[in-house]
């Protein structure tokens, strides 16, 4: 029985605003301030749970290890190297697992199992460093090698950010779907960190179908107003795109493109004149899970920033009120992860897998929530401080904690 479950990525011990990733509004703004890793990871534990009780399948992955020091070393690292290259061995930016692969459902695929590319997040350095580590996982994951293949990172040249960049249409998960993957052009303000050609071999290796293959431009536009990602921008489930008006470079061709390769696609659009690329970007209302409930109904989970925005609010309650395919909107507080530019939809890897040849390790129910939350409680740090980061007092603390993770989930082998 195939199913579509979200691995939510467990914030890291070391979560930190350093102000890493260049065209990444929330990221630069929040340079500098004071973090919360305990809080971050708690509100992604209620973030799941949440998603639990709507009666989803709900998994994670694990930090990774940090601070990573042969990073420094790789970069020959001296007193004199800049602060914000030290705190990318800092870095929890694995958290944000719809970077960490693209994922092909079997029914889309030319052997039948499940593909998994994890990306190489080679644009921003200190995303570069987490490929290897993320696939060490995956293999663990979905070591299952009748229903799972899971490749290496397409070359360093080309640079892939994961599912951030790709959807995927379909009548429902378990059936055959569309997959479409958005791609950026380089030269403007800030990097497009997605390119064509990584795009285009994840197709290639995944066996997809060429005819359930759709390349689409992301519109520089919206790059350049901090859509550093096409999922800041536009979100897919089934057969619906919630896309905003601005988010393509060729608004109709994409659409004309969509449904040529899936007839039944169903587009909610909002337009500009009632959210602006700006606010959408400032609220993340499209870096909202789009989700079936088992009744069948469509429901969005929205960052709590939604709904303290008028405009989009109202565009809410006015979509709410007609007669379109997304019947909930529902509010989530994953403050933490905003701050640096991660909403709900960030969090989460989506996989459509049967539930029972994915290693359980991986799989959250009440009881390991508890488990994680007690651990998360007991050894996160409560607040990191920019001037803490480089203390050896703090790395140990952090280390401690993660390894404090790993041994509650039977996990030891990632130490
Ligand atoms: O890659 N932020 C992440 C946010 C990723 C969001 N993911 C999706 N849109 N799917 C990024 O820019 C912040 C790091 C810092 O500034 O400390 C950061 O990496």
């Amino acid at each position: 029985m195939l199913r579509e479950i979200n691995f939510d990525g467990i914030v890291g011990p070391s979560h930190n605003y350093a102000g890493l990733s260049l065209g990444n509004k929330a990221s630069a703004s929040h340079r500098g301030d004071p973090s919360y890793p305990r809080a971050a990871a708690l509100q992604g534990i209620g973030k799941m749970r949440g998603n639990m009780a709507l009666g989803l399948p709900q998994g994670y992955l694990l930090p990774l290890s940090r601070p990573n020091d042969a990073l420094l070393e790789r970069i020959g690292v001296d007193a004199d190297t800049p602060a914000q290259l030290r705190a990318a061995a800092w870095s929890a930016s694995s958290m944000w697992t719809a970077n960490a692969a693209t994922v092909s459902p079997a029914p889309d695929t030319a052997d039948g199992r499940c593909h998994l590319t994890p990306a190489n997040l080679v644009t921003m350095f200190h995303r570069g460093q987490e490929w290897r580590d993320t696939k060490a996982q995956l293999d663990i994951a979905f070591a299952d090698r009748a229903h799972f293949a899971v490749h290496d990172a397409v070359p360093a040249s080309f640079g892939d950010e994961g599912a951030a960049n790709h959807m995927r249409l379909c009548s429902e998960h378990e059936s055959n779907g569309v997959e479409i993957f958005v791609y950026g052009r380089p030269g403007g303000a800030f990097p497009a960190r997605q390119h064509e050609q990584a795009s285009r071999a994840v197709a290639r290796l995944h066996g997809l179908d060429p005819a359930g293959c759709v390349f689409i431009e992301q519109n520089s536009a919206a790059i350049e107003a901090g859509a550093f990602h096409n999922d800041v921008v536009a979100v897919a489930n089934e057969q619906v795109l919630f896309a905003h008006a601005e988010a393509f470079v060729d608004q109709p061709g994409a659409y004309e493109a969509m449904r040529a390769a899936f007839p039944a696609l169903e587009v909610v659009e909002v337009p500009a004149s009632a959210v602006s690329l700006a606010e959408a970007i400032k609220t993340y209302l499209f870096n909202a899970q789009l989700v079936t409930l088992p009744d069948g109904e469509m429901a969005l989970i929205v960052p709590e920033e939604c709904r303290e925005s008028a405009s989009v609010w109202a565009w809410v309650e006015s979509m709410l009120n007609g007669n379109g395919p997304i019947r909930q909107v529902i509010p989530v507080d994953v403050r933490q992860s905003m701050a640096n530019g991660g909403g709900p939809a960030c969090l989460r890897l989506r996989v459509v897998a049967d539930p029972a040849a994915v290693d359980s390790r991986f799989l959250l129910n009440e009881a390991r929530a508890d488990l994680l939350e007690s651990v998360i409680a007991r050894h996160w740090p409560e607040q990191i401080d920019p001037a803490d980061i480089g203390k050896e007092s703090l790395a140990e603390q952090i280390r401690a904690a993660r390894l404090a993770l790993l041994d509650a989930l039977d996990l030891g082998l990632l130490a």
